[in-house]
């Protein structure tokens, strides 16, 4: 199940959880701070694997491919370093979470970084032109789904990219 926090400005490890105090923020904070909308799906539920692919249906999730991430992936090095290099898209990042667990930072309207951290059943749909980036944990193992719409763009937009559209859309759709 997901949690969210704020995070500290410690320089060790990535994977650590690097949590700044206590205080867990809310699925309804997380959304008004950054966007970011939040499903849970047990993947051992027929139910809920029914109702995850009602939303693939509905949102137009017409591509689906999977993704695991462990020290035995091609080019495991160069891959976790740019996750973690900070970076928009020009379309949504949807993630769920098969199995294992990491971490998505996500800038929230401060500037500030919001770690989300995410196992097993969670789905995140992280906005376009937001700035965010990703990381295993000390556990070093994630497996997701990674969905689209229409034919999939994973490129990274490093930041700055403030002159970007999916960046200035991103912007204007917070600030109402
Ligand atoms: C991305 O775009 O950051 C990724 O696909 C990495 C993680 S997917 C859990
Ligand atoms: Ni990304």
């Amino acid at each position: 199940m997901v949690r969210a926090y704020y995070m500290d400005s410690s320089d060790a490890d990535q994977r650590e959880d690097h949590r700044l105090n206590d205080a867990d923020l809310s699925l309804d904070e997380l959304k008004a701070k950054t966007g970011v909308n939040y499903f849970y799906f047990e993947p051992n539920s027929e139910e809920d694997m029914a109702k995850l692919a009602k939303l693939k249906q509905e949102n137009k999730y017409t591509f689906e491919d999977e993704i695991v991430i462990d020290e035995n992936m091609a080019e495991y090095e160069k891959k976790i370093k740019m996750f973690y290099r900070e970076h928009i898209h020009s379309d949504e990042e949807i993630r769920y979470v098969a199995d294992g667990s990491g971490y998505f930072d996500l800038r929230d309207k401060e500037d500030k970084w919001i770690r989300v951290a995410v196992s097993k059943g969670d789905l995140l749909i992280v906005p376009a032109g937001i700035y965010h980036r990703f990381t295993l944990d000390t556990n070093n193992y994630i497996h997701a789904r990674r969905y689209f719409v229409g034919e999939p763009v994973w490129t990274p937009i490093n930041r700055p990219c403030e002159d970007h559209s999916a960046r200035i859309e991103y912007l204007k759709s917070m600030a109402v």
